[in-house]
């Protein structure tokens, strides 16, 4: 069985687009699954510590039949491999960070997996790019997209003009 996930993609370190086009193409490579949208890329003011780069974030739906823990280790692997490394700073820059935001209806609360993921419903480089991608989308606990965005405003965001993909 193959269930919708969205991804939120971000990065600010090493050229961000290129990490974030690297990380399109290994999320479209991935077994049993198949990236079906993805949206536009945007600049965004850090959250965190002031003393770091804009970063680029982008959402990416993915259709996939791998478990919530076989996806995560999958995500943990392809940040790895576009040289992550994990430092004690919260919310410090990074090469590349994928977070699972939305397992289809899950509710997850594992110790190495929270889904929804616990900062999306207020963060505008998450919210806007998954509005972008699916509109109509209500979470899993009944609160539609649209009401969360009436309360987070479109600020230190910006669209930009590149493409964000190839095909998917
Ligand atoms: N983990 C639990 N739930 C999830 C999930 N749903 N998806 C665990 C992914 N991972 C999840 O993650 C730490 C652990 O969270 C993982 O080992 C996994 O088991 P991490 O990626 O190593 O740490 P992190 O990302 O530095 O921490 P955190 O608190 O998740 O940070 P956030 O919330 O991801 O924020 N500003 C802008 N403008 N744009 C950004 O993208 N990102 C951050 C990072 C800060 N400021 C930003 C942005
Ligand atoms: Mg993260």
């Amino acid at each position: 069985m193959s269930e919708r996930v969205y991804i939120g993609l971000g990065s600010n370190l090493a050229q961000p687009l290129r990490q974030l086009r690297t990380a399109l193409d290994s999320l479209a490579a991935l077994p049993r699954s198949q990236l079906a949208r993805v949206s536009s890329f945007y600049a965004s003011d850090p959250l965190g510590p002031a003393d770091q780069p804009r970063y680029v974030n982008a959402v990416a739906a993915l259709d996939t039949g791998l478990s919530p823990l076989e996806l995560l280790d999958a995500l943990q692997a392809i940040e790895l491999d576009q040289g992550r490394v994990r430092k004690d700073e919260r919310w410090g820059p990074r090469t590349l960070d994928l977070d699972i935001l939305l397992f289809g209806d899950r509710q997850l609360d594992e110790p190495r997996l929270v889904v929804p993921h616990y900062h999306m419903h207020a963060r505008a480089f998450v919210l806007y790019p998954l509005a972008e991608i699916a509109p109509d989308l209500v979470l899993p606990d009944g609160r539609a997209l649209t009401l969360l965005l009436q309360a987070c405003p479109f600020s230190g965001l910006e669209r930009l003009a590149q493409a964000s993909q190839v095909t998917p």
